[in-house]
């Protein structure tokens, strides 16, 4: 069934609120083919420890989004209504709409609102799972993601009481289900620990565990010792650094006290080689690009030197980044560029300087699980989604699993497929 057949016939958006409480968009697409009526939805997420460099998040002032719903009816939709579904064609014509650097015009959170429900929509017309489609037009093998779990939460996310933002249990296995299922067990085992230290903890914005400990090392000791020694399970931590950066001073500031950039590169350096962490995400600040290139050249191979804050999913930061050797991994979040198109000129960049691809969520989360096709389809190194102990992070859990039967009987159909043109070439040769 050809998709170009159908054609959006209506595009609306409405308020919904995010796992924070803040209002966000949800993008109804609806496309007539054959005299039916089909529709697809898709929510779009909201960071709070932001690059700068991230495109536009239109708000109101008061923090509403009746402007982002007003984009997307009344700006978006009369471009796209009667326009065949197809959502690279989509892609591109929003971006015409919104020649800004940083989509200032249209908002980053309408465009992609859109551009999800588009694909998604174009998938359910195609009859095939959204992370087949994606691995189509992206042209990247599928793949299974290690899942990196964030465990315990500091930072930003958790009013700082742990240095580091994120502190998450990088689980690979041989199914999905499986490493979910290690994560989870890994995350009570964490919770045990605190509770029999008698550590209080509250829950942070991503679902960890938000206790406040004293020192550098506690987080890692109490990960590393619930760990044990599975070979499959590393550490990986997201800094955040632009959070505890001081400008003035060009310093950094961890429990009170400050390190310039080469003390702050020992820092690491001795966490690497004392714990088993294998992946360090935004080490320094947005800015502080000399740093990032130093920490790949210091550490090596002994640990991944992910962007976030620094490369923003943006394909032109990416090259720029990529060409003086920045990183050697990259977080991907289609709401810090805003389509999915461009989502993919991201990793495509990327893969291009030989970084690892880790699809992020955002700390604001929707039930959408859309990530999780997108780590699939692209073939990601790994997916962050938070702790499951949130509705909004488990449902991409759970959409991981759900994916993993999706793959096993795509394969079998695919195999069946195979098997009748085998024959019916015969038959024909045979005739
Ligand atoms: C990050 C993200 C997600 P936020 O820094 O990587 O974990 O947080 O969405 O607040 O930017
Ligand atoms: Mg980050």
């Amino acid at each position: 069934m050809l998709t170009n057949d159908a054609k959006i016939i209506k595009c609306i958006a409405r308020q919904i609120l995010d796992s924070r409480g803040s209002a966000t968009i949800e993008v109804e697409i609806t496309a007539k083919l054959n005299g039916e009526e089909i529709s697809a939805k898709a929510a779009v997420p909201s960071g709070k420890s932001t690059g700068s460099e991230e495109a536009y998040e239109m708000r109101d002032a008061d923090g509403g989004v009746l402007q982002v719903i007003e984009s997307v009816e009344k700006k978006i939709a009369p471009e796209i209504l009667n326009q065949p579904l197809d959502s690279e064609q989509i892609d591109h014509l929003m971006l015409t709409l919104d020649t800004t650097r940083n989509k200032k015009n249209i908002g980053a959170n309408a465009m992609l609102g859109v551009s999800m429900a588009v694909i998604r929509l174009e998938a359910k017309v195609r009859k095939m799972p959204l992370w087949k489609i994606i691995s189509e037009k992206s042209r990247f093998p599928v793949g299974k993601p290690k899942l990196y779990m964030n465990t315990l939460n500091g930072g930003a996310h958790a009013d700082f009481c742990l240095p580091f933002q994120e502190y998450i249990l990088a689980v690979s296995g041989e199914t999905l289900a499986g490493a979910n299922e290690k994560a989870q067990a890994v995350f009570q085992k964490v919770k045990n620990k605190l509770d029999e230290k008698n550590i209080s903890y509250y829950t942070g914005d991503e679902g960890g565990l938000a206790p406040r400990l004293e020192t550098l090392d506690e987080p890692f000791q109490i990960l590393t010792d619930c760990i044990g020694d599975d070979p499959d399970i590393f550490i990986a931590i997201d800094a955040a650094a632009s959070e505890f950066y001081d400008e003035k001073s060009g310093t950094y500031e961890i429990l009170g006290n400050k390190y310039d950039r080469a003390n702050l590169i020992l820092i690491y350096d001795e966490l690497v080689k004392k714990f088993n962490l294998r992946s360090i995400e935004d080490p320094f600040d947005e800015k502080d690009f000399p740093g990032f290139l130093q920490i790949v050249k210091f550490l090596g191979e002994s640990a991944l030197v992910i962007g976030d804050d620094l490369t923003v999913t943006n394909p032109l930061l990416v090259k720029k980044y990529g060409e003086r050797k920045c990183a050697t991994g990259i977080i991907i979040k289609p709401n810090q560029i805003g389509t999915i198109l461009e989502t993919f000129e991201a990793i495509r960049e990327a893969r291009s300087f030989g970084w690892k691809i880790v699809v992020s969520h955002r700390s604001g989360e929707t039930m959408d699980s859309f990530i999780a096709d997108l780590a699939v389809g692209v073939g990601a190194f790994a997916i962050k989604a938070g702790a499951h102990t949130q509705p909004e992070r488990k449902a991409k859990y759970d959409r991981l699993v759900e994916i993993e039967k999706e793959m096993i009987q795509d394969e079998i159909a695919e195999k069946i497929k195979k098997e009748e043109a085998d024959k019916a070439r015969w038959r024909e040769i045979n005739s």
